[in-house]
């Protein structure tokens, strides 16, 4: 353990000073690490981000006009994990994801914080250093759909389809798959905004169809008193939207409970398509064996789970973490081969964020820069799955 991190330390000091002295270790967009503004009462509003223009922030990210660098080398560098060049178009086997020959692919990786409100962390160099250093192989794109700049509400349609499409660029050209996340939440019911998703799942997808390296989330974690036939019906509409243009990608869809009733999915599967995959969230200091239980259970009665957003700390996102739990879910996660991905690649101040606060950079992270959130994610990462 002590022996990654100082390698690691060594690495990123050195990447670091490197970017440094290339002018691009701190962010070119001082107000890309900071959250535009939400909502919620009980959120903070920092200095100068309320009401702000998300436009403001994105100066980090393509959306500026500038392409994204393309460096083919990216792809052939020493990796290790599954990746879009070796392992291809995914499909789902029985329970288990896999790759264009069928052998078992686990996806590891980040997702962002919502775009609208950290946009600067869609960026090559972000990208590249989750991916070569972090050892991760897939970035999530989590679009608010509600809340405060949500795509369904206030929020500039335009802007974050262009961050989701800057994302998707990134991970491609760094060999990552993506998943573009529609992150319902304060919208408890994904029919809300049914047509909204069915026009933006159909667009995307349509724009992305020949690529093998995208997978779809149509609804985060519906709530309240969302039913699994709710999200049947609402599935039955987006899904769909996407097979009209693509085939084949793997689509996830989110189960009751803040996709937590993995168990109802399960009972009564949706049996029109293929490639479907059913999300279970988890946030270890509320969420321990009576979920992990679940989830292990849904697998053998031969639900395909995917852990498309988790916590290592309570599910408000901030709290205690717990990391004994952490690691018995990670150990149960790999055991089943699961995918997983980890909220939130932001410097929010809270516990599952996993850049500091007082960091403002948007890349080329140092050990001093990571929460206690981001340490234990770089080693889980970054450890040998066995
Ligand atoms: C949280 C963010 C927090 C934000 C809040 C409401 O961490 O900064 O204020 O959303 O917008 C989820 C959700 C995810 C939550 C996260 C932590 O998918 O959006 O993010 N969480 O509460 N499900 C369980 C926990």
């Amino acid at each position: 353990m002590k022996k990654i991190l100082a390698v690691f330390l060594c690495t990123a000091l050195l990447l670091g000073s490197a970017a440094m002295t290339q002018g691009c270790g701190k962010s070119q967009d001082g107000s890309a690490g900071q959250e535009a503004s939400e909502n919620t009462s009980s959120e903070s509003t920092d200095a100068g981000a309320p009401g702000k223009d998300p436009e403001d922030g994105a100066s980090g990210s393509k959306t500026d006009g500038e392409e994204p660098a393309r460096k083919e080398d990216d792809a052939k560098e020493s990796f290790g994990p599954a990746c879009p060049s070796v392992n291809g178009a995914l499909h789902v086997e029985g329970t288990q994801l896999t790759d264009q020959d069928g052998n078992p692919v686990q996806l590891r990786g980040i997702s962002t914080h919502g775009l609208a409100w950290f946009p600067g962390y869609v960026n090559r160099d972000c990208f590249h250093q989750l991916r070569n250093e972090w050892k991760a192989n897939v970035i999530r794109l989590a679009m608010y759909t509600a809340e405060y700049g949500g795509y369904c509400t206030d929020g500039d349609k335009e802007f974050l389809k262009q961050l989701v499409a800057d994302g998707i660029d990134y991970a491609k050209n760094l060999d990552m798959y993506v998943i573009v996340d529609w992150h319902i939440l304060s919208d408890s019911n994904p029919n809300m905004y049914v047509e909204e998703a069915k026009a933006f799942f159909q667009e995307i997808a349509g724009r992305y169809a020949g690529e093998d390296h995208i997978l779809y989330e149509i609804c985060n974690e519906p709530n309240g008193s969302t039913t699994w036939d709710d999200i049947k019906s609402y599935a039955s509409q987006v899904i769909p939207a996407i097979r009209a243009q693509d085939e084949d990608a793997v689509i996830l869809v989110g189960t009751p409970n803040w996709s937590q009733f993995v168990d109802q999915a399960a009972e009564n599967p949706i049996s029109e398509y293929d490639n479907l995959m059913y999300t279970l969230h988890f946030y270890a200091a509320t969420h321990t064996d009576d979920l992990r239980a679940k989830m292990t259970d849904a697998v053998k009665d031969g639900l395909p789970v995917f852990v498309s957003e988790y916590g290592i700390c309570d599910a408000s996102g901030s709290g205690a973490i717990d990391e004994t739990q952490a690691n018995l879910w990670v150990e149960t996660m790999n055991s089943l081969n699961l995918s997983y991905v980890a909220w939130n690649l932001s410097n929010k101040e809270e516990t599952s964020a996993i850049i500091r606060s007082t960091c403002d950079k948007t890349s080329w992270f140092t050990p001093d820069d990571l929460t206690p959130s981001g340490q234990w994610l770089y080693r889980t990462l970054t450890q040998a799955k066995d």
